[in-house]
């Protein structure tokens, strides 16, 4: 059971980039684990990213097609993939500085057509990969290389975006709700359309440390204790709500 997930690794990859502590690994886990979940074959998949580390979970690591892009055009790629051959199940896999700042026109264009894509947005807050620089869901106030008095500018809500423009899954967990995170991966998927996930991973290397998160066993017990359903937030009221993070389905077809 606890090596069930090696045959979709190449074995020639014996490491990942992946600091101790970032969510995305555990990111990865969970969609390999839907994957295998679902039975499908990897011959039928493709997997495409842009340019951070979140882009380092399908590529090199996953034993299959796999795309790493240009810095915010895995959307664009991923779209010219299933025009070409609509069989292929395409699954495009990004950090949030590469899907909303640079690629943020792609990613609504993509909603906006309801292409049939599984966007999983691994979202850490801030641009890791290149020093910890604010990205468009940065929280205000945040402290990053680039706002080290705290950021002026009130980030977006991703989910809310890709539902305005008219994705027709969308959905929003944190790698610490790996149940339901493995069952929306596996909905997102099987839906045909726009399938859009925002998922909450931790940074301690770039945001925690920054933000004196202290540890990164204690950032992810703050996303844990700030995680809530819906049925959760509508019984939380005033100051009670504050900080908290919605997570659950937004939109299912
Ligand atoms: C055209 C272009 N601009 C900027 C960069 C530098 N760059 C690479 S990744 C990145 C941000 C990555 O942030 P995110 O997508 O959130 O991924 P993370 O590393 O946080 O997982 C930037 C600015 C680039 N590679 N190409
Ligand atoms: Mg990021």
């Amino acid at each position: 059971m606890a090596r069930d997930l090696e045959q979709y690794l190449r074995p020639e990859v014996k490491s990942t980039p992946f600091c101790p502590g970032c969510g995305h690994g555990i990111l990865m886990n969970l969609i390999l684990r839907a994957i295998n979940d679902l039975g499908l074959d990897m011959e039928q998949m493709l997997f495409v990213s842009g340019i951070g580390c979140a882009a380092w979970i399908p590529s090199p690591h996953f034993n299959g097609d796999t795309l790493h892009t240009l810095h915010g055009r895995a959307i664009a790629f991923a779209t010219g993939a299933k025009m070409f051959d609509p069989r292929l199940n395409v699954m495009v896999i990004s950090g949030d500085g590469d899907l909303a700042s640079i690629g943020g026109n792609h990613l609504i264009h993509g909603a906006r057509r309801d292409t049939d894509l599984t966007v999983i947005c691994a979202n850490n807050q801030i641009y890791g990969m290149t020093g910890g620089q604010a990205a468009p869901t940065s929280p205000l106030g945040a402290s990053t290389s680039t706002s080290e008095e705290g950021n002026i500018y009130a980030p977006f809500d991703l989910c809310k975006l890709v539902l305005a423009a008219g994705a027709t899954y969308v959905a929003r967990y944190s790698v610490t709700q790996p149940l339901s995170l493995v069952s929306s991966i596996k909905k997102a998927i099987q839906h045909k359309g726009f399938s859009f996930i925002e998922v909450l991973s931790p940074c301690p290397t770039q945001f925690g440390r920054r933000n004196r998160l202290e540890t990164p066993a204690r950032m992810l017990e703050i996303l844990m204790e700030s995680c809530v359903s819906m049925d959760e937030a509508r019984e939380l009221e005033g100051e009670d709500l504050e900080g908290k993070i919605l997570t659950g389905e937004f939109r299912d077809g």
